[in-house]
């Protein structure tokens, strides 16, 4: 973590966040030129044009790490040059458009013009290994030929609100210190997918009764075109044949095909489970009657703490780029419900700040005091959201509205609450319920990696 926001809060430019009579929280240029604790003085930046700004400049163009990523990123957070953070304080929509969708990348995008194996012309898929009776390799034309489902869910990388575990539990320090990329609650979004379910594919192959484990494995990515690398993550069979026509192979997002930076032409879809397990550019499945262990499932995307215990792998177990000893915690799977206000989150111990966030160092959104309405997402994919609760300052908790029907258990909900505050300082809380009853916790124990915050969050607000 060396890229400390104190070094760019120069450059920065500084937002006040405002409350438009509709309640939407809108970013608009503060021409100041304060200082805050710790940091160089701001300089004053330019007045901005105004109107509803999503981050930086609006929609400025690409961000300054274009040549990885292929989509145009000026409406995410610079987390760094493979990962761009959704904005989700501007976040409105039930469906996230793709402009405004996170990317979490091991390596940069890997491009068709520079790589056939991403190429839809030439994108072959192998399915093979000793759990299954017939091998098979399809191709792009061949897979759209299939029968196809589509679906409405939430992608959440693992590691979405990481911050809250520096700001909220303070794990900034040796030993107990959480390292990863600072999502705040960006590291989210949900589209519809369209997929072939596995289910299908499943049955086209015959799957034998010893069959175990199912590497989804890419192996494109990585840091030169054409090289094989370490991109890919096992799911159990149990998990496919319980959810056949959910998990599935997605070829599209919001209705188009599916968009390089997302995984194109082909990726893993896995609703409910840690982005992790939704490989992306995926050129193999192995299904074996044994476990693999990858970086995805072992160093990475796993609970490394005090409070967690990691697998045991078995004699005959597949690793790849992986060593038996590097087997370091629990691997992430579901994703427990979560909720989180549209209101960029106040970052006081976070290590690194991107560079184009909203609100430098300690700063807080800025909200025109008086009647209005605050709204937020909540999702819990394991059996879908019950209700969404909120409380300001410590006070009694009250049921927020929820506006979205659940079409499905992995969809997310928005959700609105009055809210009529006076001048000053305030801090809000949101807590999910999932129709099984279980809430958001108070805290979560730490793990090294920062995955899986899912403790009720706050949201520091200044009213004016
Ligand atoms: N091949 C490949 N697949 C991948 C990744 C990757 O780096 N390489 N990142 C994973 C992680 S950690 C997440 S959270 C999701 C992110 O999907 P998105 O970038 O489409 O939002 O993709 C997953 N699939
Ligand atoms: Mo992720």
């Amino acid at each position: 973590m060396s890229n400390d926001s104190n070094s760019t809060a120069a450059g920065r430019r500084r937002f006040l966040v405002r409350t438009l009579a509709s309640g939407v929280a809108v970013a608009t240029s503060s021409a100041v030129g304060q200082s805050v604790p710790g940091s160089a003085p701001i300089v004053a930046p330019p007045p901005a044009a105004g109107g509803r700004l999503t981050i930086g400049e609006g929609g400025r163009g690409p961000s300054r790490f274009a040549p990885s990523f292929v989509k145009d990123v000026g409406l995410l957070t610079d987390l760094n040059d493979t990962n761009q953070g959704g904005a989700w304080w501007n976040f409105d929509t039930y469906i996230t458009p793709v402009s405004q969708f996170y990317i979490r990348n091991a390596f940069p995008t890997p491009r068709a013009e520079l790589d056939r194996r991403v190429d839809p012309r030439h994108w072959q898929l192998k399915i093979h290994g000793d759990g299954i009776e017939r091998e098979l390799v399809i191709n792009y034309d061949d897979l759209l030929k299939m029968p196809s489902r589509s679906i409405i869910s939430v992608m959440q990388c693992a590691g979405n609100g990481r911050s809250l575990f520096w700001e909220q539990g303070g794990f900034v320090d040796d030993p107990m210190k959480v390292s990863g990329n600072g999502w705040g609650l960006g590291g989210v979004g949900q589209a519809e997918w369209q997929y072939v379910p596995i289910s299908h594919i499943l049955g086209l192959v015959g799957l034998k009764k010893n069959a175990k484990s199912a590497l989804f494995w890419s192996g494109v990515d990585g840091k030169a075109a054409n090289t094989q690398s370490d991109t890919g993550r096992p799911l159990p069979i149990s998990e496919l044949l319980e959810r056949g026509n959910d998990i599935g192979l997605a070829f599209k997002m919001n209705g188009m095909p599916l968009p390089a930076d997302h995984g194109a032409p082909v990726r893993a879809l896995v609703p409910g489970w840690c982005g992790g397990a939704s490989t992306k550019w995926l050129t193999e499945i192995k299904i074996a009657s044994h476990d693999f262990w990858v970086r995805l499932n072992t160093t990475d995307h796993t609970m490394i703490g005090p409070d967690y215990t990691p697998p045991k792998g078995a004699p005959n177990d597949e690793y790849r780029f992986i060593r038996p000893d590097q087997l370091l915690g629990d691997p992430v799977t579901w994703q427990p419900g979560r909720s989180a206000l549209t209101v960029p989150l106040m970052l006081v111990k976070q290590p690194g700040i991107p560079p184009n966030y909203p609100l430098a160092r300690g700063e807080m959104p800025v909200m025109k005091a008086g009647p209005q309405v605050l709204r937020g997402y909540a999702w819990a994919p394991q059996a879908g959201v019950r209700r969404v609760d909120v409380r300001v300052n410590g006070g009694r908790w009250e049921e927020a509205r929820i506006i979205d029907s659940q079409p499905n258990r992995y969809a997310w909900v928005r959700f609105e609450f009055p809210f009529s505050p006076r001048g000053g300082d305030y801090v809000v809380e949101t807590r999910a319920t999932d129709r099984n009853g279980n809430a958001q916790p108070a805290t979560v124990p730490f793990n090294q990696g920062g995955y899986n915050f899912v403790a009720i969050p706050k949201f520091h607000m200044r009213f004016a």
